[in-house]
């Protein structure tokens, strides 16, 4: 299975907005079968150990914040090609810059307040993917 899982979470301002039933509809009809599912609120401490790797940077206080602010909707998937596939269907960090059609483009608010998350890398996806679920709950 090694390399067609990613992981995703449906952000804060994308949960609030009513945004992600559309957005779980985009994902499944681009191919992307749902293997885990939850929805739940984190804590500012979890939302950070999340985002550890941006700790240094400036907007690492926010983001914890942010992150923490309401539910997430944190998912497994799996598809051929998964990770960079995801990538290409979510669009870039900043809204401004996401292609048309891109789940940021068309649901994203700010840089910050940007509807999804996506790994970025296999290893990442493994990591961020049991950072959330189980073994049970990834069969
Ligand atoms: O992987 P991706 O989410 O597209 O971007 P990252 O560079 O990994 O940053 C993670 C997360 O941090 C981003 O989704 C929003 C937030 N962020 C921010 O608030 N301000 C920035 N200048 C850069 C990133
Ligand atoms: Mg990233």
């Amino acid at each position: 299975m090694a390399g067609n899982r990613t992981f995703s979470m449906i952000k804060p301002d994308a949960v609030a907005a009513g945004n992600s039933g559309a957005i779980l509809k985009m994902i499944e009809e681009a191919g992307f079968r749902i293997v885990a599912l939850k929805k739940f609120k984190l804590s500012e401490e979890r939302a950070g150990q999340f985002y550890e790797v941006h700790k240094e940077r400036p907007f690492y206080n926010d983001l914890k914040k942010y992150m923490s602010s309401g539910f997430i909707m944190p998912m497994i998937l799996e598809k051929e090609n998964a990770v960079a596939d995801f990538r290409k269907l979510i669009g870039a960090t900043n809204p401004a810059n996401a292609e048309d059609g891109t789940i940021r483009k068309l649901y994203a608010k700010s840089i910050e307040a940007n509807a999804i998350h996506g790994s970025d890398s296999d290893e990442n996806a493994a990591i961020e993917g049991n950072f959330f679920f189980s073994g049970l709950e990834q069969f």
